[in-house]
């Protein structure tokens, strides 16, 4: 037990990851231990962009390296210690914008075979955020149905991946002055797809050697998925399944049960997980469950599935990116079924030491040792129901070595950026006034976005919580997407009780007064859009400058993993906020890229990177940003609200 309490600070997991030592299983938290990261790979000093490689180029060590060394420290093709760490970056970018966007191209693709009715079992949901979304684009209403509206919708949102030329759409809800920044700097996407692409040709060995020209690339590519691919992701999940409410639910082990067939959903894309929550509760299922001796069937999510089927529908979450084995460790889950992103080969093999299927879907990402079951969306329900079934059969398989932990918390989710707006507000003037008045008069000391992953390298949960907590000890309301607002949700943060718990005097009372946690659940990977969507409604609203770059505000990502994470954090910055990354960074290996990135990118986009492992000095740089923003727009004083009364009024009129 003490060996597993120094790989997470989560209960649940640690009992896991002792069961799977007792058992013989290797874990990921195993294979970390056995094997350290590559020094020059992980701070970017290593290509193998061409045959002549793999070139390592790392920094000199223990002393200063002299012009004419620097000058010999090239690949073969003469690529520099920069040129190298520059490209390696923007290829990570290239990475994560492609899974969004690909992610956000297969909802178009399912949203626009729903318009046309060749995919029964879908529906509209949300007819005001389809009308809204068809204002914005400039798609005629007027008369149409909704089918018709949405058929045009779902054709231009798939457009928006091969558009040559222009720029995206959604580059128009951006505040005023971010778009001109966007424009006058050149990183104004034009189509998705193409800025990716543009990455890899331009990484590729001989093309772009500026390792400033390559890093704006990477800039233009990941505002192409944050107010791209994932934002279309965003908005037509919305509208197939509803925008996100305030829900009640509950995480982790725990939530996995003993007597009913559990079957576990893991990945990013809700287009199948929505089918599954429907088919499981079909009473032929559920007769079928209890014929093979279980009480019913006990759905739960893993990952930002697991996000986006707790937001729409207050379905259970079993754990984050590090416990997907653990879940399989506590010999009670009968099937789990896995689409695309952050899923590990090892299942396979963790499963093969219990009774559990592992059932692929996506045609993307299939798994040598797994079942194979391939979504259809023209036909969702008989895949789902497939699924459905293999679970409940492979229910009398279990074995006896079954250990289900205690361990599971309550959250409230469902946050998006309509429902802050809505809740702050109110029905009759839904706003974020109220939001921006609280930071004003200095209750709520700035705004935080916290997401991303977990990381094997480090303490399973940790660094979250402990960045988390010192935030909102400092009035920083905290807005979460993915693992890290999983991690949250374990620890008891996404409670409104958190706030008198947790919270500083200021956040705990407005907290109190709306009913509201301290750290706010926004969804999934892709639903990061929401918060740039809810940064840019706080500039809207007035009194905090007229750009994102003018907020109070910073983002954060302290246990991040994913090329999809880096994505994510470049359009933060490119957007104008304050991004703090932890575990390591991948650009160290040049002292030039990494500056350029950490303090030059401050001139140009107004936000800029930072790299610190330790939380709690994470956190404080985003305090101390947080400040000097306050301190820019003249708030650095908390200003109480005097209410005058008939003397003091006489007095004023008097002068
Ligand atoms: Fe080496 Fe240049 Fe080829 Fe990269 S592209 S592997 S630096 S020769
Ligand atoms: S699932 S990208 S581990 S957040 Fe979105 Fe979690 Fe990171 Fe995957």
């Amino acid at each position: 037990m003490e060996e597993a309490e120094t790989k997470s600070i989560d209960k649940a997991s640690i009992k896991m990851i002792d069961k799977a030592a007792n058992d013989g299983v290797n874990t990921v938290f195993d294979r970390a231990e056995a094997m350290k990261p590559c020094p020059i790979g992980m701070v970017g000093s290593c290509c193998k962009h061409c045959g002549m490689g793999p070139c390592r180029v790392p920094l000199p060590k223990g002393k200063v390296e002299t012009p004419e060394e620097k000058q010999k420290r090239r690949g073969i093709c003469g690529a520099t210690s920069e040129t190298i760490a520059a490209r390696n970056f923007i290829r990570m970018v290239a990475g994560g914008a492609a899974a969004h966007s690909d992610h956000g191209r297969g909802v178009a693709e399912v949203f626009l075979a729903v318009a046309k009715g060749e995919a029964p079992g879908y529906e509209i949901i949300d007819e005001q955020k389809l009308l809204q979304l068809a204002l914005d684009w400039g798609i005629e209403i007027s008369e149409r149905s909704n089918q018709e509206i949405a058929v045009d919708i779902g054709a231009k949102a798939l457009n928006e991946f091969g558009k040559q030329e222009g720029e995206i759409l959604f580059l128009r809800r951006a505040p005023l002055k971010r778009q001109e920044l966007w424009r006058r700097e050149g990183v104004a996407p034009r189509g998705i797809d193409r800025e990716i692409v543009e990455i890899m040709h331009r990484t590729h060995i001989g093309v772009d050697q500026d390792y400033q020209n390559l890093l704006r690339q990477g800039v233009r590519a990941s505002i192409a998925d944050g107010w791209g691919g994932s934002m279309i992701a965003t908005e037509l999940q919305d509208i197939l399944f509803g925008t996100p409410e305030p829900v009640l639910g509950r995480i982790n082990l725990g939530v996995l049960n003993r007597d009913e067939v559990n079957l576990i959903i893991h990945g990013h894309e809700p287009l199948l997980s929505e089918m599954i929550v429907v088919t499981a509760q079909e009473p032929e299922m559920v007769e079928l469950a209890k014929s093979k001796g279980a009480k019913g069937i006990n759905i739960a999510g893993m990952c930002c599935t697991a996000n986006e089927i707790l937001m729409r529908h207050g379905i259970p979450i079993a754990g984050n990116f590090l416990q997907q084995e653990l879940a399989i460790v506590t010999g009670a889950v009968d099937a789990m079924i896995v689409d695309v992103q952050c899923i590990m080969q090892s299942l396979t093999t963790v499963a093969e030491c219990y009774h559990t299927k592992i059932i692929t879907t996506s045609p993307k990402a299939k798994i040598p040792g797994a079942t194979h079951i391939e979504f259809d969306e023209h036909n969702a329900m008989e895949s789902a129901r497939a699924i459905v079934k293999m679970a409940i059969n492979n229910f009398p398989n279990r074995g006896s070595n079954v250990d289900i932990p205690e361990e599971q918390t309550d959250l409230i989710a469902g946050f998006s950026h309509e429902t802050i707006n809505y809740l702050l507000g109110g029905l009759f003037r839904a706003s974020y006034r109220p939001l921006n008045d609280n930071i004003i008069n200095g209750r709520i000391r700035g705004v935080a976005g916290v997401v991303g992953c977990n990381n094997a390298r480090v303490k399973h949960n940790y660094a979250h919580i402990t960045m988390i907590k010192e935030l909102i000890k400092n009035d920083v309301l905290v807005l979460q997407t993915g693992c890290s607002a999983i991690a949250s949700a374990e620890a008891g943060l996404m409670t409104p009780e958190a706030a008198s718990k947790y919270a500083g005097e200021g956040l705990a009372s407005v907290c109190e007064t709306v009913g509201i946690p301290p750290v706010l659940h926004m969804g999934s990977c892709v639903d990061n859009s929401r918060i740039l969507m809810a940064a840019t409604a706080m500039v809207k609203d007035g009194g905090l400058g007229d750009d994102i770059s003018d907020l109070p505000v910073a983002g954060a990502a302290p246990e991040w993993m994913s090329e999809k994470a880096i994505s994510i954090g470049q359009y933060f910055v490119g957007s104008g906020v304050f991004t703090v990354f932890g575990v390591n960074w991948p650009t160290l290996g040049s002292n030039e890229v990494s500056k350029f990135l950490f303090q030059d990118f401050e001139a140009m986009y107004g936000g800029m990177w930072a790299f610190e492992p330790d939380p709690l000095k994470a956190a404080n740089l985003m305090i101390e940003h947080i400040d000097q923003k306050r301190k820019a727009l003249g708030i650095d004083k908390a200003r109480e609200r005097i209410l005058y009364d008939m003397t003091m009024r006489r007095e004023l009129e008097a002068v």
